[in-house]
């Protein structure tokens, strides 16, 4: 039977960036033959990294994780956000990603090539991977606005608003 079609959430966190990795990563999960249908680069606050990783806001690594995932502990604050589409994207993407922990994934697989663990014992692994279909719509949803999607994934709303206010190129 022909797999579903998804989407998934993926990010480059920081030490994928600062290891200069985001070339080998793309061409990684481009054997998925999936589509890229949303991109962005973030400065990630303290606010959108807490939200992201509120299932985890008992674990003892919890405010080591809110660190590296805004980049402060690698100097570079700043992730790159990525939406992919296609049949079985979740499990296709998590499979190329590797096991959580870097010291357990297959060893051609991202965070199995590229991930450590810190003395700290945080996992710094690469990249994020949506892990299930409604993961990936609340993270989806999390990072990015419909108008930054190319594709009408999921329902949205037109608001107007008169006292809005935003920036343009002067
Ligand atoms: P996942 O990223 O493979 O979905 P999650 O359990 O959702 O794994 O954890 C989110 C992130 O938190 C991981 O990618 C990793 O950076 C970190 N993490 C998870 N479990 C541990 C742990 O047991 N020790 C240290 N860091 C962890
Ligand atoms: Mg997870």
């Amino acid at each position: 039977m022909a797999e579903p079609v998804q989407q998934t959430l993926i990010i480059i966190k920081p030490d994928g960036l600062k290891k200069s990795l985001t070339g080998n990563i793309l061409t990684k999960l481009s054997e998925t033959r999936l589509v890229i249908i949303g991109a962005r680069v973030v400065k990630v606050s303290r606010e959108l990294a807490e939200e992201h990783y509120k299932q985890l806001k008992d674990k003892p690594f919890f405010e080591d994780l809110i660190l590296y995932i805004q980049g402060k502990r690698h100097n570079c604050e700043r992730v790159l956000a990525l939406v992919y589409q296609g049949p079985g994207a979740i499990s296709l993407v998590r499979s190329i990603a590797g096991a959580t922990n870097p010291e357990e994934a297959e060893p051609t697989s991202i965070r199995g090539a590229y991930g450590r663990i810190t003395t700290k014992g945080v996992y710094e692994n690469v990249i994020h991977a949506s892990s299930s279909p409604e993961e990936a719509e609340r993270e989806i949803k999390l990072w990015f606005r419909p108008e930054e999607i190319v594709l009408p994934i999921f329902p949205s709303k037109p608001i107007s608003r008169k006292d809005c206010h935003f920036l343009e190129w002067a």
